[in-house]
């Protein structure tokens, strides 16, 4: 076995989107492809984070088709370029919070993460990589920069010669030229931690009581840790969790718990003999969707009913530091945040911003509207503990998932959501849209569009508390009179054209009018962006291909 230098060259587009770099696995699959990008993030990291010779590295995915093979690329690829030790899942699986959870528990330098999150599998689907840094959590644009820089002007990647694949599929421990490989158990750290927050007593009780739960880990990830802790450790029974089993493909499905996507879960919690809690996550177990019978849970919703009963979960008795959410999220949040005289973060997408706030302890509880939950325990969203969160809740209060969620609105009024996405826009032509969009906007403030008042019209910029970091052009927003608004920007995390996310959000405190259509109520607003970004007009589509 020798080192080896193996020349390259740069592939363009190699910029880490919203959560890491994701493409379609053929693109993953190309010669160097894979080893240019890994070779960009060895390359930079010392200049960004520090030595990393010699340290700990931890490295898993959510098991989609081709994490086998770039697992084995990129323990070579580690051994040639000096880390010390990788601590690998078993069968190269981890979910993203159990990445984030192993990193910070065994003090690693930092982690890489095989996933494509919520994107479909299969060797016509996606791929993806992603750094997470020493806290846990996701490398901030500052790196993320980096490597792209540094990927664009690579010449030469580092692995090794003449070296078989390792065997994963069990516990176990190798050496690889210097460095040693420790094939870990990708379920025990995160069991611990979730056992450390929830009161797993009260809610053992909750089951031993005959109330009942359907899990939906959507073929993926999430399986082996929800069948550990709810049918293992809390004697949920059996076939609790379906769709169970990862599978490199998730089953041909699409991996994403949203009503649109989690049908086969939506139907079983609206029939008849409907089980008290319905949950789903996604690809890498980091998003999570929260159902009570024939009751839908906005995810900007679940967030605001955490908060405010916070406290009655072990983890969080002391009371939160703070709330953080992305831009697009409801500001459902905000108004439990107000009553508990805590800050309130406003963030742009993807959980890389909430970092800085939860290390500087400015925000327990963090939320995005896409199905994504998660607190200071870990650095990532966190599916599986966003669920065991509303079953602590239950079984707390005695309340379903329904009463729980009415009693919140009652209490802070009603923020009607939803997200309208227009998928499979030709690139050019979602840019011109935007464009166009952001030009009118200084024109718009002050107008009133078909009874609407345009109070603020703007592009979203951040300035991070913490390191004063800027990040801008992070959203179009429409601030209406009243506490409506509407969002608009672009994914980061798609593969194939663009999509146009469209945020649609409107206030309603009177109890009386919180039980009507989401849809109907959102109507003007859905007209009003319509007519101000001319989304038919340039995308060429009638109707938008998923609303959540
Ligand atoms: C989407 C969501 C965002 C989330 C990101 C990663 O990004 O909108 O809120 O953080 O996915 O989630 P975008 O740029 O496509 O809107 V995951 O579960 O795919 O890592
Ligand atoms: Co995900």
């Amino acid at each position: 076995m020798s080192v080896a230098s193996v020349r390259t060259q740069p592939f363009a587009g190699q910029r880490p989107g919203t959560s890491g770099l994701r493409k379609k696995v053929t693109v993953f699959q190309q010669p160097h492809y894979l080893e240019n990008f890994v070779q960009a993030l060895f390359d930079i990291l010392p200049s960004q984070v520090g030595e990393f010779s010699g340290a700990t590295l931890v490295l898993g995915g959510d098991g989609r088709f081709h994490n086998r093979v770039a697992v084995q690329t990129i323990l070579r690829m580690a051994a040639a370029n000096g880390w010390g030790r990788v601590l690998v899942g078993q069968g190269g699986w981890l979910s993203t919070p159990a990445a984030s959870a192993v990193i910070r528990r065994h003090r690693a330098f930092g982690g890489i993460i095989l996933s494509a999150s919520h994107n479909p599998g299969g060797p016509d689907g996606d791929f993806g990589i992603k750094y997470n840094i020493g806290n846990g959590g996701p490398a901030p644009e500052k790196i993320t920069e980096a490597i792209y820089a540094r990927s664009q002007t690579i010449d030469v990647y580092r692995s090794l010669d003449g070296v078989a694949d390792l065997d994963l599929s069990q516990p176990g421990r190798f050496e690889l030229e210097g460095m040693a490989v420790e094939v870990i158990d990708p379920v025990a750290d995160y069991a611990e931690l979730m056992e450390s927050l929830f009161d797993f007593d009260a809610m053992r009780a909750w089951f031993a009581a005959g109330h009942r739960m359907r899990f939906d880990a959507m073929s993926a990830i999430c399986g082996p840790y929800a069948r550990a802790i709810l049918e293992g450790q809390l004697g949920a029974p059996a076939g609790t969790v379906v769709n169970g089993e990862p599978l490199e493909d998730f089953g041909g499905h699409h991996p994403d718990p949203n009503p649109a996507h989690a049908q086969e879960l939506m139907a079983a919690m609206a029939a008849a003999d409907a089980p008290d809690f319905g949950a789903a996550s996604d690809g890498d177990a980091d998003r999570n969707m929260v159902l009570g019978r024939d009751f839908v849970v906005t995810p900007s919703d679940s967030l605001a009913v955490m908060a405010a009963h916070a406290t009655l979960v072990p983890g969080y008795r002391a009371g939160l530091a703070g709330i953080a959410r992305s831009m697009p999220t409801s500001c459902a949040a905000d108004a439990v945040a107000r009553a508990l005289g805590i800050e309130c973060h406003e963030t742009p997408t993807g959980w890389k911003f909430f970092g800085n706030l939860l290390d500087a302890g400015r925000a327990t509880l963090c939320g995005e509207e896409s199905y994504g939950t998660g607190s200071s325990h870990v650095r990532e969203k966190d599916g599986l503990w966003a669920v065991l969160f509303w079953l602590n809740l239950q079984a707390a209060t005695g309340q379903s998932v329904e009463q729980l969620v009415r009693a919140h609105w009652t209490r802070f009024g009603r923020h009607y959501y939803s997200r309208h996405d227009w998928e499979g826009i030709p690139t050019d032509r979602a840019d011109a849209l935007m464009a166009e969009l952001r030009g009118r906007l200084p024109s718009l403030v002050g107008q009133t569009l078909d009874g609407l008042h345009l109070a603020q019209a703007d592009d979203f910029a951040y300035t991070d508390p913490v390191d004063g970091s800027l990040s801008s052009r992070q959203g179009v927003r429409l601030l209406i009179d009243g506490g409506a608004r509407v969002v608009f920007r672009l994914s980061g995390t798609g593969t194939e054209g663009a999509t146009l996310r469209v945020y649609l959000e409107r206030y309603e405190a009177e109890p009386a009018r919180h039980n009507l259509p989401v849809q109907q109520v959102l109507a003007p607003l859905i007209a009003l962006a319509d007519q101000v970004a001319g989304i038919r007009r340039h995308g060429g589509l009638d109707a938008p291909a998923v609303i959540t």
